[in-house]
């Protein structure tokens, strides 16, 4: 760490002692208070025109000194070094953020309507009430249990706007911190990285429940039913209501059956983590499917939200948290407390995406063109899927089952590479992806599945 040092001169001229008190010099990493304190000249070369400068003084060793240095970001540090390569067959497979064949950034038309439409109306910039845009909120609600299911029906819901998907979900880790301390989050093994960030931060108590299994590259189901089953009564289970981020492996409706089962039986409470609502099936109301489940069987549950992949509305950071409570009574003081907590954070969230979501939602033709857009989406993902399953397989001679590609859903594959094996990926093959072994199909183009196929080729087999 750099200390700045002030300099002041001995030489009677004053313009020349003020020009030097401007003087400032970097020290490197000496660390000049302790030179100070022993007595000693700091040594480092003097420019000539300050031969007669006494240190009289002035240090500014910074008050951050101790902060270290934090590691890179697991998922969006990939990008940073994607774009400092210059290879001309670089792949950015690391986060997920969808693509154009062209492997460009997309956004849909339907937003461009929708900002158009929002531009013509000549919305104003004031802020919004804390819990958000209220035509938002019914929006997004709706979206996710249908506007006609009970809980709708019977206001038992409380759904405020959060920072996309991570702000919602810090939002329900601070409600958990506050009104059931001690109480445990089981998350899945793996999980989405930042889960455990969140609830760290948070300072909620968690533990994994065992999700993948190495052995089959599938769910260990299980492992998940007797972990769940043994943790203490009361916990919040933290489920990825579709496309599991990083596996792509979702339990089937009847295992979802069963574990709505167990939650019910210990008294947990479930936990939604909904980031890819209609960018699993292409269908909106099919991958919502596991969270109505629970719904239907009158069960509390939380529910966050986000927009950043199925509407492209990364940057906007656009989403919710939903608490489904027994009574619209609880429901309404549930949301006072979410208010409350969302107040001294961040005060009140962003307009621009609440808007496009209130639009494209709540207009029937954008709503119509939005779903196409999805499901172009998600075709393209699962036809770049099938291709670079294709190209495997047609590449290894071994007969060994790469099938499971094909098994997982969503913007993500679970390669089953090691993190030796997708160093060799980023070094040799300049494809980047996160450690974990999980690629984003997402950034894949069709024209460079070959490409991609060769490199988990060798990866797989020439790097143990
Ligand atoms: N939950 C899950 C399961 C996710 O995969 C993501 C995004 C989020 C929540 C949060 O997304 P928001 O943008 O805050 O709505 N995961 C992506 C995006 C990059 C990241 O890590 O934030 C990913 O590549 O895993």
């Amino acid at each position: 760490m750099a200390a700045i040092v002030s300099v002041v001169s001995s030489t009677p001229n004053a313009a020349a002692a003020s020009s030097l008190s401007k003087e400032k010099m970097k020290l490197g990493s000496c660390n000049f208070n302790s030179l100070l304190w022993q007595g000693k000249r700091p040594s480092f070369a003097t420019p000539k025109s300050l031969s007669k400068v006494t240190m009289s003084v002035a240090t500014n060793v910074s008050r951050f000194e101790s902060i270290t240095m934090a590691p890179p970001d697991p998922i969006l540090g990939v990008s940073e070094a994607f774009k400092a390569d210059t290879h001309e067959m670089k792949l950015n497979l690391g986060v997920g953020a969808y693509r154009t064949e062209d492997l460009q950034p997309y956004v849909l038309n339907v937003v461009k309507k929708a900002e158009n439409l929002m531009l013509e109306s000549g919305e104003n910039k004031e802020y919004l009430p804390i819990e958000g845009l209220v035509a938002f909120n019914k929006a997004t609600a709706e979206l996710l249990f249908g506007a006609d299911n009970s809980v709708i029906q019977q206001q038992r819901v409380a759904t405020v706007q959060g920072l996309s998907g991570t702000g919602s979900l810090r939002l329900a880790a601070a409600l958990i911190e506050r009104y059931f301390p001690g109480a445990k989050v089981l998350i899945s093994s793996p999980t989405w990285g930042n889960h455990k960030n969140i609830f760290n931060d948070a300072k909620v108590p968690w533990s994994e429940y065992r999700y993948y299994d190495p052995k089959t590259v599938g769910l260990d189901f299980d492992g998940m039913i007797s972990d769940i089953k043994a943790a203490p009564e009361g916990s919040f289970v933290l489920l990825h209501g579709c496309a599991h981020n990083p596996t792509g492996i979702d339990p089937t409706p009847e295992q979802w059956v069963k574990i709505a089962d167990v939650i019910e039986e210990k008294n947990h409470i479930p936990f939604f983590d909904v980031a890819y609502q209609g960018f699993a099936s292409g269908s909106l109301d099919e991958d919502a499917s596991s969270v109505r489940l629970f719904a239907s069987r009158g069960m509390e549950l939380l529910v966050a939200q986000s927009y950043s992949k199925n509407l492209g509305l990364y940057a906007e950071r656009i989403g919710a948290i939903n608490v489904v409570c027994s009574s619209a009574d609880a429901a309404t003081r549930v949301k006072s407390q979410l208010k409350r907590l969302a107040r001294p954070m961040y005060s009140n969230p962003p307009v621009h995406g609440a808007r496009i979501v209130a639009n494209v939602v709540g207009n029937p033709v954008l709503f119509n063109e939005w779903k196409e857009e999805m499901k172009m989406m998600a075709g393209r993902i699962k036809s770049v899927r099938q291709k670079l399953y294709d190209s495997i397989c047609a590449k290894d001679k071994t007969g060994k089952d790469w099938s499971y590609i094909l098994k997982q859903i969503g913007m993500f594959s679970f390669t089953g590479l090691n993190k030796a094996q997708s160093d060799n990926m980023t070094n040799k093959w300049h494809v980047y992806m996160t450690k974990d072994g999980r690629i984003s199909l997402a950034g894949l183009s069709s024209a460079k599945c070959e490409y991609l196929a060769d490199a988990i080729i060798d990866s797989f087999y020439n790097v143990s």
